[in-house]
């Protein structure tokens, strides 16, 4: 393998249109702060790049949803998405914004370049436009019936309803989002990145010479190469965005994903203004991009063709790209607010930042997508980090600090059992270093998870507490083996639950950690004093899982409501037909339910013509219908008379059946007399 002297790491830029989740945090910033904090931890010099995504349309979509500008929302979400990553400790060298000047200059500057060099192709297009905004659309600005399952309100680029790919010209009676006008075709000029002409060295980069890539992003890559690549579009009409450096393109910018990408190189620019070249042009750099599986043809396709044809820069070395984490088995969706917010678990369990790393790295979609469920945190918490590593930890401490005041002490003799232990964990270095060099976390996490094992089950199985009156020599020795294992588990540990790892470097009183430790068993000589030991991790208990649960089934009802889809409106009626229904006001005298009948109520109706009884399909509505009385309803007099349980039923109560199915009571909105005309 190539011998590299410093890696750049850059994990994705979010779109700035909402706060980030936990599938951004398990897809694509656990994992790349983990890689981080590990070469970190091995002196290696590295550099972690990040930062907001702020063009695009969704954002301006956003904006003009709230009635506010782009820069808002930008500015809104950039500052809560920052503060979230700092709170779980992602360990960004810096984390800036694409509208900043510098990446303005920047992208502007690499166009210029490509431009020069005519790397591009100019194509001219009919493009729908708006004439009343006097713009051309984006494709989410268009929307119409869509020509396979003919839904109304599909999108230029997509029928949400079944989930067709489209262009804005497939679409059936095209509207403008905008101004909801009829879009005209008018024609328009934009640059092309000729993919087809950079298709050949492409093939042979990726397939042959990037063998060791995850198999999800090789198989990806290579059917888009087996596709054959298409130019690509590289600006866009579009008031929101890097204009395009080129006389003639007034109102273009540039594509999003054209400028998006050439963000890790300005921010590191940003960074370091004198040096940020050695991170990207030095063939002795190694670049790796961090990312979930929805951008695999952006990193390994798209950027590298952007940076070989600009041709002073390195491409990415690898790329560990993710697939997806659903939510107790739905797609995390921000649109229907199936996700758990960042901002929101920390307010629910504040501190507890170390347990959702740890779970979702033992649940990271590395190969596959993969399910968050609260019950599983919630068993991962209590039966690992508590139960194991916390356990250990905390006995191997308060016991120390009960027999020697919370100075190591001294090994004595060991034993055959001793020696065995040791020989378990002696090679915890090499196999967590074996699954952490080739991105495979989850497998890293329970390596170090099984150092933990090993030190709780050496307590377990040596009892120190029951032979300290007997032979406090031999709790010596055990303590002492016991406390380089836990100050093993620091470091191990430190990549993935940096909060806990800090923790415990306080208890232990240790001055830092170095990875090369891991494995020695002296890095506390006889003699250290301790810090006050506390406890690591604590239990979850099932009210606080089911609090999140209940969260989540409120969030699936008022999505079902806002789904809901009035009926069609029924075909048309004269006005002589509606004069035909008699439709009157009465007070209900009495309500009840009818015996052996689940749905009916029955009502006893102050109908100012000597009162009438209707029976009612609405009980399960009205669960205490004893509350109705008093209450004025309206009805149709002239129902015929029926015959239901043995009763007779004269009328129709009308009520308006609601989305959840719940049946509601119309009733006037002022009191009126009994019995007079509705109409
Ligand atoms: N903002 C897409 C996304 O969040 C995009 C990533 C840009 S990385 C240069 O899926
Ligand atoms: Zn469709």
């Amino acid at each position: 393998m190539k011998q590299f002297k410093r890696t750049t790491v850059t994990s994705a830029l979010p779109y700035a249109n909402g706060p980030v989740h936990i599938g951004h945090l398990a897809g694509v910033y656990v994992p790349a702060d983990i890689y981080v904090r590990y070469l970190r931890l091995k002196g290696e010099d590295v550099l972690f790049i990040g930062g907001s995504d702020e063009h695009g349309v969704p954002i301006t979509i956003k904006a003009r949803k709230e009635g506010v500008t782009p820069q808002d929302i930008v500015d809104r979400y950039h500052n809560i998405i920052k503060k979230s990553f700092e709170e779980f400790g992602i360990s960004f060298d810096v984390y800036s914004r694409t509208t900043s000047a510098i990446h303005h200059q920047f992208a502007s500057d690499f166009f210029r370049k490509l431009y020069d060099k005519g790397e591009f192709v100019e194509k001219t297009s009919e493009q729908y436009y708006d004439e009343e905004a006097g713009q051309f659309l984006a494709d989410r600005y268009i929307t119409g019936e869509c020509p396979h399952c003919h839904a109304e309100g599909a999108y230029g680029d997509q029928c949400e309803k079944c989930g067709t790919s489209l262009s804005p010209l497939d679409l059936i009676n095209p509207k403008s989002t905008i101004t909801g006008s009829k879009p005209v075709l008018r024609k328009t000029k934009h640059w092309y990145l000729p993919l087809d002409k950079h298709e050949e060295w492409l093939r042979k980069w990726i397939l042959e010479d990037h063998k060791e890539w995850k198999t999800n992003v090789y198989g990806q890559c290579k059917s888009w190469l087996d596709m054959g690549l298409q130019p690509r579009a590289v600006s866009r009409d579009l008031d929101w965005g890097i204009p395009v450096p080129v006389e003639g393109a007034e109102g273009k910018v540039l594509y999003v994903w054209f400028d998006a990408p050439i963000g890790y190189i300005s921010n590191t620019k940003e960074l370091l203004p004198d040096s940020w070249e050695k991170w990207w042009k030095d063939p002795e750099t190694r670049l790796v991009h961090f990312i979930g599986k929805d951008n695999i043809v952006f990193h390994c396709i798209v950027f590298p063709a952007m940076l070989k044809a600009e041709g002073s820069y390195i491409l990415p070395d690898n790329v560990p790209a993710n697939e997806f984490l659903n939510l107790e088995g739905d797609k995390i969706s921000t649109s229907r607010n199936w996700a758990v917010w960042l901002h929101e678990y920390l307010e629910d369990f504040p501190g507890k930042q170390d347990v959702l790393r740890y779970v979702l790295t033992a649940n990271a979609p590395e190969t596959k997508d993969n399910d968050f469920t609260w019950k599983d945190f919630q068993a991962r918490n209590n039966n690992e980090l508590v139960a194991v590593y916390g356990n250990f930890v905390n006995r191997a401490l308060v016991l120390t600090q009960k027999y020697f005041g919370g100075k190591v002490p001294a090994c004595g003799e060991l034993t055959a059992y001793d020696r065995e232990t040791l020989r378990e964990f002696a090679d915890v270095k090499a196999d967590v270093e074996r699954y952490l060099d080739v991105f495979r976390f989850r497998d890293a996490q329970k390596e170090a998870m099984n150092l933990a094992r090993i030190g709780n089950k050496y307590l377990a199985d040596t009892e120190p507490w029951k032979i300290a009156k007997t032979d406090m020599e031999r709790v010596a020795t055990i303590l002492h083996l016991s406390l380089q294992i836990v100050a093993n588990l620091a470091i191990a540990f430190e990549p993935f639950l940096p909060f806990s790892s800090e923790k415990l470097r306080t208890m232990l009183n240790m001055p830092g950690f170095r990875w090369n430790d891991l494995g020695k068993i002296d890095l506390l000589s006889a003699g250290h004093q301790l810090g006050t030991p506390a406890l690591l991790f604590d239990k979850i208990d099932d009210s606080a899982v089911e609090a999140q649960v209940q969260k989540l089934l409120a969030t699936k009802k008022a999505n079902e409501i806002r789904s809901y889809k009035p009926s069609a409106v029924k075909a048309d009626v004269t006005f002589d037909d509606f004069c035909k229904m008699d439709i009157r006001v009465a007070t209900v005298l009495e309500c009840t339910k009818v015996p052996k009948a689940d749905k009916l109520l029955q009502f006893r109706l102050d109908d100012g013509m000597g009162g009438r009884t209707i029976l009612s399909g609405i009980a399960q509505s009205y669960p205490h219908p004893e509350e109705l009385v008093g209450m004025q309803v309206l009805y149709v007099a002239n129902f015929p008379t029926r015959r239901l349980k043995g009763i007779d039923s004269e009328g129709m109560i009308l009520s308006a059946e609601d989305a959840d199915g719940r049946l509601v009571l119309v009733q006037p909105s002022r009191p009126v007399s009994n019995g007079v005309n509705v109409g």
